[in-house]
């Protein structure tokens, strides 16, 4: 492959903006410099003339074809990270929900579908039950490059695990060098508030956000990051969406414990009042868990992100299509959780974020793409614009401007929970490991040229010691979606 040589553009960094020429010979980002002209005889030149070049985005949350709700999500490897691209996001993290099989099981049904993916991958391990066969597999995740483990705390009679189980996960993940991760939610309270409003007569999607409520929110998060803490790891929180979790987090960074929050682009930019709209279909895109929250909310939101409090901003992809979406009708427990995101994270945030003045264009690559590589520690590898690192670059054209439509995404699915916002900030191209993988609106980036990303455990997280234990209530887990209890 012919050298590329980047010229022109203003290099956005998390620490520091420079203009600097790029080269990438290969794959890799090759010299970084203010006068790389010696080359231009062996180079493919790219004008980067008036662009920002930043380190590709990651996307830390995403469930591509995942079953889940009685059917599989609808943007599968091909379609979800062809979106991704023409967003500027370059790797994506998914989540693998093993079933009886056990956990390493599981994971080859995932490489397998992630073969089709066009941007790098990979991947974090769900812990949805205990038993020895989970322990006695968790190292060998670790071993496969998957140093992250997501423990639901809602999903009752489906995906959820109690507080005995998700203890001593923790406990084993402290042991092996890996992190949990958690949805927090009280899936207890949400199921009794689910019940409640049905019995109630409330059916519709408004009654979505009415059964989760932003104190079910906090009093999990707050519950898992003291068992963390009693386990002795650190702790992901996945789409933080309200102050009550943001709150807990923001005391126990206070307090020395390594504790990161992951808000979503759709809770920062979209609010409640979505739930309310009279068009049954409208108000069922949009729901997703935890649901959309209030202003107040989002501005604690906005302000964590700054202050550091929360350090990532995902987008929970999960694509169902309106006639996914209709499984709910007569009854909001059965409306497929999940809303889009991949194309629009990064013009979205970019656009209400750095173009509002909430973030300065270098929080803006930390929180897109160089925090969530040093968290899932794969940086510099990827997350930076470095000498040796993976050529990942977005060349962004601070300029270019479009109305978001579901007539011209990437995703499968038949409409956009961001339809109709101006978004101004694009990606002009998109480089996936020193390839043109995205060019003025077209995904150049074939099916199944992303390759996995091995991530490594992470000793210094490792404190506690665990051994086998059975609980006291061991219990099988079935997550068939189809035997989910109706209102769970
Ligand atoms: N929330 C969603 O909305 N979808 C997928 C899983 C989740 O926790
Ligand atoms: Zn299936
Ligand atoms: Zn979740
Ligand atoms: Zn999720």
């Amino acid at each position: 492959m012919l050298a590329k040589l980047i010229k022109g553009g203003t290099i956005i960094a998390a620490d520091r903006t420079y203009k600097a020429d790029v080269l990438i010979d290969g794959d890799k980002i090759a010299a970084i410099g203010s006068d790389l002209s010696g080359q231009d005889a062996n180079c493919e030149i790219i004008d980067a003339t008036g662009c920002f070049l930043m380190p590709g985005g990651i996307d830390p949350h995403t469930h591509l074809e995942m079953p889940f709700m009685g059917t599989h999500s609808s943007d599968d490897f091909d379609t979800g990270t062809a979106a991704a691209l023409a967003g500027g996001t370059t790797m994506v993290v998914d989540f693998v929900l093993p079933g009886e099989d056990g956990l390493l099981a599981a994971l080859q049904d995932w490489f397998q579908k992630a073969g089709k993916a066009r941007t790098d991958y990979s991947f974090h391990m769900a812990i949805t039950g205990w038993n020895k066969q989970i322990f006695d597999e968790m190292p060998k995740v670790v071993e496969r490059g998957i140093n992250t483990f997501k423990h639901f705390m809602a999903y009752k009679g489906a995906l959820m695990v109690d507080d005995d189980e998700m203890f001593a996960s923790f406990l084993r993940c402290a042991e092996i060098g890996a992190m949990p991760l958690v949805h927090a939610e009280n899936g207890d309270v949400v199921a009794h508030l689910q019940q409640k409003l049905l019995a109630e007569g409330n059916t519709g999607p408004e009654a979505h956000g009415y059964s989760r409520p932003p104190e079910i929110e906090g009093e999990a998060a707050n519950r898992a990051i003291m068992i963390a803490d009693q386990a002795g790891v650190p702790l992901y929180i996945v789409h933080v969406s309200c102050e009550q979790s943001h709150e807990a987090i923001r005391r126990a960074r206070a307090k020395g414990m390594r504790v990161y929050g992951e808000p979503l682009i759709q809770h920062l930019v979209l609010d409640e009042s979505e739930y309310k709209n009279e068009d049954w279909d409208y108000a069922a895109r949009r729901v997703m868990s935890p649901p959309f929250r209030d202003k107040i909310n989002q501005n604690g939101l906005w302000a964590g992100l700054a202050s550091g409090s929360l350090q990532v901003v995902a987008t929970d992809h999960c694509a169902f299509t309106t006639e996914q979406k209709r499984f709910g009708v007569g009854d909001f427990t059965k409306i497929p959780n999940g809303t889009g995101g991949l194309e629009d994270r990064m013009p979205v945030l970019w656009t209400k974020g750095v173009r509002t003045g909430r973030l300065t264009p270098n929080e803006f690559v930390a929180v897109t793409s160089t925090n969530i590589a040093q968290i899932l520690n794969i940086y510099p590898r990827k997350g930076a614009i470095l000498p040796g690192s993976d050529a990942d670059i977005v060349i962004w054209d601070p300029n270019a401007t479009k109305v978001i439509s579901a007539k011209s995404q990437k995703s499968a699915i038949d409409y956009n929970v961001f339809e109709g916002i101006e978004v101004t900030g694009l990606p002009r191209i998109t480089i996936s490991r020193g390839e043109i993988a995205y060019r003025d609106g077209e995904v150049l980036a074939p099916t199944g040229s992303g390759r996995f990303v091995e991530r490594e455990a992470n000793p210094s997280a490792s404190r506690a010691l665990s051994t086998w234990k059975e609980l006291t209530a061991p219990r099988r887990v079935d997550r068939d979606p189809k035997n989910i209890p109706a209102g769970v």
